[in-house]
């Protein structure tokens, strides 16, 4: 493998490519005409633009993609994640067009699409699930009949969805025959696939999930858990690692289990199990992804291992390079998603101009982003514009870390989800870890947040430049002096 097209954009495009170029890879980014000017086109070796902005129209095109990796000379084609990265198709395409897709082989990818075919490959190895079906309901007498005997409240959830998509609670069986047709008919136009099955519903469980990585020749590693409960309408703000209410014997138990899955549907690259966690610690299992995630830097962080390296090496055919033994949990890490949205305005997406944009810097913090000051953040795509990972010995160095880190972070233009995370990780729930996936729903409003308004911040920024023209025109005195000012107008400009 010598030159990998990146079929992605932003912060993850420069995460492959980075590593690409330290393992003396060349690369080719591939662009929309909405990404033009971004970072990751600049980055790569050689950059190709594949159509107008929509995604449909660019990032989606399979067959266009592979053309230009052939054009290019490329011979592999990293995913990234979303996008095509689990669509079976392209990963077959791929191969079929004699390149190395760097990711799993489609028979995987198909078999954990379909929740029903991830349930009843995972119940063969023995993996904890919530009591409920492993097959397609038949039909309304049947899930009565089922749902009476495990009770309500359950869950009806489409075999083709995932990530919350197409899940309804019912909480008593006068619900079922309404919620039922309805479930089905949203599979259907959603996925073209009215299959549902029943699980009994888990009240305000943990998430946490399971980080893996097997090679082409049978061998599997679990890279530990991330703690991923707190989110919002299934998007995932704040990661950790390790997770906070986990025993070294739950998290054994777990990654045996998560290795188990990827067993099932023999699986290579990089992957991760899904699990609840309820407040006894009984762990279950819920879907598995079949891509590098977003939050795989906190792992990275507590582990030392490059997945993205690994990845590579695994779709180079290699074997592992490390074993179980190798791996240890150094540390605790944190990541916070930041986002172009505005907490005080239910997390609404909000899209504008990075007027001003500087990242934080210094021992223990790391930040992939994609942007760079200037830039239109597009309407297309995520509102992701960041991620803010911290590194620290302990959970409450990392906590530290991470409120530092959001205070030097700069951004002006656009509302984003920092302050939000200022907020989230100096609470009560989460400094003590005892929080779960309603965490936001439970904890926060939006007036908790600092209410600087526009025009308070208008204010700040002139007394900000008033400050420092004050200070310029002071240092000259100050220095013969030997006294230097440690006044700084750095507070009064953020938001
Ligand atoms: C559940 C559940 C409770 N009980 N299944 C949401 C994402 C998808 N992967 C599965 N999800 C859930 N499945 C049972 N049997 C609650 C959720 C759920 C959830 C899970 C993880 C993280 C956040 C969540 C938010 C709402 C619901």
């Amino acid at each position: 493998m010598q030159k990998i097209l990146v079929a992605n954009r932003g912060e993850i495009a420069m995460r492959v490519m980075r590593t690409a170029k330290e393992m003396g890879i060349k690369t080719v980014a591939v662009f929309s005409e909405a990404d033009r000017n971004m970072p990751f086109v600049r980055y790569a070796d050689e950059a190709v633009c594949i159509g107008p902005a929509l995604s449909a129209q660019s990032y989606l095109r399979g067959e266009k993609i592979i053309e230009v990796a052939k054009q290019t000379g490329a011979d592999a084609i990293h995913p990234g994640y979303g996008f095509l990265s689990e669509n079976a198709g392209f990963s077959k395409a791929v191969t079929d067009a004699g390149l190395i897709f760097i990711g799993p082989s489609a028979y995987s990818i198909e078999m954990m699409g379909s929740k029903i075919a991830a349930k009843q490959a995972a119940k063969k190895f023995n993996v904890p699930m919530v009591p409920g079906t492993e097959d397609p309901l038949k039909d309304v007498a049947e899930a009565k009949e089922i749902a009476g005997r495990i009770g309500y409240p359950i869950l009806i959830k489409a075999s083709a969805g995932g990530g919350g998509k197409g899940m309804r609670v019912v909480n008593n069986e006068a619900e079922l025959e309404e919620q039922m047709r309805m479930a089905k008919s949203e599979a259907l136009s959603a996925f073209g696939d009215d299959a549902v099955f029943i699980e009994k519903y888990v009240g305000a469980p943990r998430h946490i999930e399971i980080q893996l990585m097997g090679d082409q020749h049978g061998n599997y590693v679990y890279l530990f858990e991330r703690e991923c409960s707190i989110q919002r309408r299934h998007q995932k703000l704040i990661e950790e690692a390790p997770s906070s209410c986990l025993t070294p014997d739950i998290r054994k138990a777990m990654g045996e289990s998560a290795v188990a899955v990827a067993r099932s549907c023999n699986y290579y690259g990089a992957g991760t199990v899904e699990f609840l966690v309820d407040e006894n610690l009984n762990y279950y299992f819920l879907e598995m992804n079949t891509r590098l995630q977003v939050e795989h830097c906190v792992t990275e962080m507590i582990s030392g291992i490059d997945l993205v390296r690994e990845q590579i090496n695994v779709a180079r055919g290699n074997k592992l390079s490390f074993s179980q033994e190798d791996l240890k949990i150094n540390g605790h890490s944190l990541e916070l998603r930041v986002c172009a949205e505005d907490p005080m305005n239910n997390f609404l997406p909000d899209t504008g101009k990075l007027d001003m944009y500087q990242p934080p810097k210094g021992p223990g913090v790391r930040v992939d982003d994609g942007y760079e000051q200037g830039q239109d953040i597009p309407i297309f795509y995520d509102p992701m514009i960041a991620k803010l990972v911290v590194h620290g010995n302990t959970r409450d160095e990392a906590i530290n870390k991470l409120c530092r880190a959001i205070d030097e972070y700069y951004i002006q233009g656009i509302s984003t989800t920092l302050n939000f995370g200022k907020w989230a990780v100096q609470t009560e729930p989460f400094r003590s870890g005892n929080f779960d996936t309603k965490f936001i729903e439970k904890h926060f409003k939006p007036e908790y947040l600092n209410t600087d308004s526009e025009s308070a911040e208008e204010v700040a920024a002139l007394l900000g430049s008033y400050i420092w023209s004050k200070e310029k025109q002071q240092k000259s005195a100050i220095n013969s002096t030997g006294i230097a000012s440690q006044t700084s107008n750095w507070k009064l400009k953020r938001r």
